[in-house]
Order: structure tokens, then C-alpha cells, then sequence
């Protein structure tokens, strides 16, 4: 079984194309297993998709992106999907962090960190997270600090993703300092 492989197609599913699996979410991003596995199952190379794959693949992932409880799954984090999967919001720990390209960060000071194509704007809880979400964009990534809990006593909203991951509404630019 290629875990990678199967990760990657769940994510497309669940955070950015379930009609195309004629799945729907619920308001918090859940759909049943056995809807998503009778989906997959007409592709050929996740015929043999079981159940218990699934598990395997959640525990043997880099990063916890999916979650299963009461035979029912969903992506924690990274929706792009128009209807949007609602969370609870939460408050945040003093400090978050956000790495990014160096070309993003004059846009940025202008305008604050945005979701862009997503549905929040996706935070890390310490450096070492937050620069390798940067890395994917740039070879040396700009690190930056989100004054997360004054934000959200400031009234903007931010909810849980993962032990790793925090989501965020739009974070203005006088929160962040750019090292
Ligand atoms: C940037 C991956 C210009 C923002 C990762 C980022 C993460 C702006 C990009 C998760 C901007 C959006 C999400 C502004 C923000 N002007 N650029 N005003 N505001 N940006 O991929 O946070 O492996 O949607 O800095 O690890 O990079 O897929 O967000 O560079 O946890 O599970 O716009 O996706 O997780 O990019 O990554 P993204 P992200 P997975």
C-alpha cells in the first residue's frame, strides 16, 4: 500500500474536491468512511482499500493531517472548498509562528496574513514547524511571529488544527513582527 499516495488523494478529497468523489462534507468537514471507501473503490489502484488502511495511514504520517471517530473522516486542516468547515474558535497560545516565501512579505506587511486560496490562515506552534511549511516555497524561508493570544483578545478569531497546526481568520500586519 502506498501511504504517501493514499495521504495525498484523501487530502484532495477532503480539503479541496469531494464532488469529485461524490462525497459531501458535513458542516465540520466529516464524511462516512464507507461512502469515501465505495468512492475509492471504483478507482483501480484503491480496490483493496480497507478501513484499516486508513488508520495505518493516519498513524504512519509525517504530519496529522485526517482524523477517523465513529466511522466517520475528515482533514483537520487546509480546506479550500467554498462551503466552509466549521470550527470552534479558541484561544491561542502567547506566540505563533508562519513561514513563508521572501517575496510574500512586502504583500504581507501591506495587508496581513490573508488564507489565500484556503479557508484559514495556517499558523505553527514553534520554528522548527513553521520553517519547514516556508521551505516548501523558498529555499531559505522568512520566519514570522504572530502575537497570537493579544489577536485574539483583539477580536480576531483563531481555532485548532492539530498539536502543530492553528487556523486564523485574516491577521493584520501590526501583530506580526518580520525578523
Ligand atoms: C502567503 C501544508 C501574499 C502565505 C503546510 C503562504 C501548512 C500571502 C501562501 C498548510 C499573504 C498560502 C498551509 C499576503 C499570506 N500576500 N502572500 N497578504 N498572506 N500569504 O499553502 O500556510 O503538508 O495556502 O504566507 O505545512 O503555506 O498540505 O498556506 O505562503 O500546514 O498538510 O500565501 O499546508 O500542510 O499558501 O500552508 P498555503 P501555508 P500539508
Amino acid at each position: 500500500m502506498d501511504y504517501l499516495k493514499l495521504s495525498k488523494e484523501l487530502s484532495y478529497a477532503l480539503r479541496h474536491a469531494p464532488w469529485e468523489y461524490e462525497l459531501e462534507l458535513d458542516d465540520e468537514g466529516w464524511v462516512d468512511v464507507r461512502q469515501l471507501l465505495s468512492s475509492l473503490h471504483e478507482c483501480r489502484e484503491w480496490q483493496e482499500l480497507s478501513e484499516q488502511d486508513l488508520h495505518v495511514m493516519i498513524e504512519k504520517s509525517d504530519k496529522k493531517r485526517h482524523e477517523i471517530s465513529d466511522s466517520k473522516i475528515r482533514a483537520l486542516y487546509g480546506h479550500s472548498i467554498p462551503q466552509k468547515v466549521l470550527k470552534d474558535p479558541n484561544a491561542p497560545p502567547e506566540i505563533l509562528y508562519h513561514g513563508t516565501a521572501r517575496r510574500f512579505i512586502q504583500a504581507i506587511k501591506e495587508n496581513g496574513l490573508l488564507p489565500r486560496n484556503r479557508q484559514y490562515v495556517h499558523l505553527s506552534v514553534d520554528t522548527k514547524t513553521a520553517l519547514q511549511v516556508g521551505k516548501r516555497r523558498d529555499d531559505e524561508p522568512a520566519l514570522l511571529r504572530v502575537q497570537a493570544l493579544k489577536a485574539w483578545t483583539e477580536s480576531v478569531k483563531f481555532y485548532i488544527g492539530n498539536d502543530k497546526v492553528w487556523l486564523a481568520d485574516t491577521i493584520p500586519s501590526k501583530y506580526i513582527s518580520f525578523e
